[in-house]
């Protein structure tokens, strides 16, 4: 898009980088006149249909189905459940109007599908051998979110809610998918190479209608927390309201116990920030939009055969499945390499006369690593440098996430620690103290019953009280 000129901010001022390589890298034009509604930009809108895909097929392989369902809810199924409502109804934007006249039924528009789907629920679920239900859709929802917005992570119009609404016959089972959905989420986020901390959030701040919460959190290169996937036991709340039950074994009329769980364009707004830096976007092989971009070296009479070269490189990989594509613009090759960076390519091959005549390419991945390959071996060659690209990745994140966490053992440990990112403490789990941890470090009590691979908590005193207390998440957090 128009060039606005100057150079992409270091990635240490981490709010001016953020804002401006989502048009640098064309991820998101923010200049849509609403707040809160961002438009995709063709690359950024490729790199989000990869992301889902790869989210789609987990979902897939574990017995999901997709569906669709409508964007409009009638207001008194929205008004059921009395959790649910508490917890949206600053939130809704409502459709009051049909042309001129008023309509008989205001209609919200959905900021999440629970009350759209279970009516649909209580008609379709008969018997236990309609259970488990495990469906899913890919939507956008609004929300009238009063907190400052941002694009990817803070939306009115989240345009990509990927949202699992499961039903089971027991509260077990519900809690066994709970589980087999937190096992998808951190696979969800082991291809994206985004390590992630899982917790259970406080009660107060617990899904409207939910038994307990499960969330992902990603860190930022700043230090705050983003949540980048929750999952909800509803327990039976939702089958109460609205009427879904079945028949057992037995022939009895029992109510369902439900889950459901949710993912949004923050996923993208995570591998964003986690992996790039200072030359732009860092992309993981399994979402790049272009894999492997070809950049010919044209000097002295060999042109022709320099593209003819490129071009049977890349209908090779291609052949192979990886999304090639070779950048014949007339640019200076200098000038090609920055814009592929911008953009995140993980790997560039370069080719020329010379490396014709050795029978090697050039191959260079966005982490700076360098080396010849053979030309002759190109799809095997590729594959092997992609793979240890997403390794490094990996290792690079996870490293930079082992740093941003701390445990402290005592209140005044807890400041330094959130400075650089997020504070492990022991918590009794009062809300008292979670109050107290807030007010004297300014960071707050984002979840209990931390589940990281970077620290092994012990369960100590309380950093509040001295009660006995239990490994807790505390930070700041978007
Ligand atoms: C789970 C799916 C739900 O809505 N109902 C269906 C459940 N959960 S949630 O926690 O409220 O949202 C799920 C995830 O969506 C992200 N999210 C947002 N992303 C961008 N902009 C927003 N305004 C926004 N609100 C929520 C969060 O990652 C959240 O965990
Ligand atoms: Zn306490």
């Amino acid at each position: 898009m128009e060039d606005e000129g100057g150079s992409l901010p270091g990635k240490s001022d981490f709010s001016a980088w953020y804002n401006d390589i989502l048009w640098r890298a064309e991820i998101m034009d923010v200049r849509y006149p609403v707040k809160g509604l961002y438009v995709w930009y063709p690359h950024g809108f490729a790199l989000r249909r990869h992301v889902y895909q790869r989210l789609r097929d987990l979902l897939d392989e574990a017995d999901h189905q997709e569906t669709l369902f409508p964007l409009l809810i009638p207001k008194h199924e929205f008004m059921k459940e009395a959790e649910h409502i508490k917890g949206f109804e600053e939130e809704v934007y409502w459709v009051t109007h049909g042309g001129t006249s008023e309509l008989d039924v205001p209609l919200a528009l959905r900021p999440t599908s629970e009350t759209a789907i279970y009516p649909m629920y209580a008609l379709w679920i008969r018997s236990h051998a309609d259970l488990p239900l495990k469906l899913y859709q890919v939507v956008n929802t609004f929300r009238y979110e009063t907190k400052h917005t941002r694009p990817l992570i803070r939306l009115r119009e989240i345009t990509s809610f990927k949202e699992a609404h499961t039903v089971h016959a027991t509260w077990e089972d519900a809690e066994r998918q709970v589980e087999e959905a937190v096992a998808l989420y951190r696979t969800f986020y082991e291809r994206l190479c985004v390590p992630i901390i899982i917790s259970r959030r406080p009660d107060w701040d617990k899904f409207p209608g939910a038994d307990y919460t499960i969330a992902a959190d990603a860190v930022m290169p700043d230090g705050r927390t983003l949540q980048i996937g929750t999952v909800h036991h509803l327990g039976d709340h939702f089958s109460k309201t609205f009427d879904i039950t079945y028949e057992d074994a037995s022939g009895e009329q029992q109510f369902a116990h439900q889950t459901c769980y949710g993912i949004s364009e923050r996923s993208i707004a995570a591998v964003v920030s986690v992996h790039g830096d200072d030359r732009g976007l860092v992309l993981p092989p399994a979402v790049a939009p272009v894999q492997v971009v070809i950049v010919p070296i044209i000097v002295g009479k060999r042109e022709d055969e320099v593209l003819a070269h490129a071009a049977a490189l890349e209908t090779e990989l291609g052949a192979a499945g990886y999304r090639t594509k070779v950048d014949t613009r007339a640019l200076r090759p200098g000038a090609k390499y920055y814009y592929w960076e911008m953009r995140g390519v993980p790997l560039r091959l370069e080719v020329g006369p010379r490396d014709i005549d050795a029978g090697t390419v050039m191959a260079a991945n966005r982490l700076g690593d360098k080396s010849a390959v053979n030309r002759a071996a190109i799809v095997d060659e590729v594959a092997a440098q992609l793979e240890q690209f997403r390794g490094r990745l990996r290792a690079r994140a996870e490293e930079d996430l082992a740093h941003k966490i701390t445990l402290a053992s005592s209140m005044e440990e807890i400041p330094g620690a959130v400075r650089a990112g997020v504070a492990v403490v022991n918590w009794c789990g009062s809300e008292d103290c979670a109050g107290r941890i807030e007010k004297e470090t300014g960071a707050a009590l984002l979840g209990s019953d931390v589940r990281s691979q970077y620290v092994e908590p012990d369960g100590g005193p309380c950093v509040a009280c001295r009660e006995a207390g239990r490994p807790a998440l505390v930070g700041r957090s978007y």
